[in-house]
């Protein structure tokens, strides 16, 4: 199905993968953006795309974000990914991305479930557009948390209805288990991405119903990125961590 819009493509975004030669996301969960903008310079270099939550920094402010953050992962080469999970109308996300923290402007990929209608995907590129930008959207097929209500029936529903829309790069799939990854992936096919969370080498800190696989399994099962919070950013040594990460990844 045609957009009508520019795009990030599935190819834009996996050959940026390629030459970055990891398959490792960061979750960059935390609070300041100092702290955000040193992890990525710590492990930028094996990373291919930085996943925030802009809404749960305390110190948000426009001008050092673009600065301290995005600037520095444009000249690195990684993926800004804001996983901000939209859910409302179409409008409402794209008043949404054009908020106070301006998300159009800096993200190349964001998240969003599908519960509300497939035109949530139009109103997050009608704001990329706006701005002059592309951009993709990885809808939620899955969840890694215990208890979710992503069944298999509206796993399958999500992934029928948005694997033909070109704005769509992918689905998020529940890295903790990799057979719904393998599930998935057969629904999927291959034309679109998988991303993982739910990965962490030590199964062990899992904390609030969170739960965790392996990355190599995740990738053995069909994930195209692994997306990994924990296991780098509360590890005493991040850099190593990431590395080793890369490497579990590696094709
Ligand atoms: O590795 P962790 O557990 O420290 O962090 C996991 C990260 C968090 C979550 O917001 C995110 O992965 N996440 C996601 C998405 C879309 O990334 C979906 C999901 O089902 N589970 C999950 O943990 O930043």
């Amino acid at each position: 199905m045609s957009p009508g819009y520019a795009c990030l493509s599935v190819d834009d975004i996996r050959s940026s993968m390629e030459e970055r030669g990891t398959r490792v996301i960061l979750a960059a969960d935390f609070f300041t953006i100092s702290e955000i903008s040193h992890i990525l310079n710590e492990v930028g270099s094996h990373i291919c795309m930085l996943k925030t939550h802009v809404d749960g920094i305390h110190d948000f402010d426009l001008d050092r974000w673009m600065n301290e953050v995005v600037g520095p992962a444009r000249e690195m080469g990684v993926l800004m990914f804001e996983d901000r999970k939209f859910a409302d109308i179409g409008y409402v996300s794209k008043i949404q991305m054009l908020g106070h923290q301006r998300i159009a402007e800096w993200a190349d990929v964001v998240t969003a479930h599908r519960i509300s209608g497939p035109d949530i995907v139009e109103g997050i590129h009608e704001a990329w557009r706006e701005c002059g930008r592309k951009g993709s959207v990885a809808i939620l097929a899955q969840m890694s948390s215990s208890g979710n209500l992503l069944d298999e029936e509206y796993c399958k529903k999500v992934v029928e209805s948005c694997r033909g829309i070109d704005g769509v790069c992918g689905f998020i799939g529940n890295g903790s288990n990799s057979s719904n990854i393998s599930e998935l992936r057969g629904l999927v096919g291959s034309a679109k991405m998988i991303l993982t969370p739910g990965i962490n080498l030590n199964s062990a800190e899992a904390r609030m119903g969170q739960r965790y696989g392996h990355p190599r399994e995740a990738i053995a099962a069909g994930s195209d990125a692994v997306i990994v919070g924990s296991g780098i950013i509360r590890n005493a040594d991040p850099l190593g961590a990431a590395k080793k990460y890369a490497e579990e990844t590696a094709a």
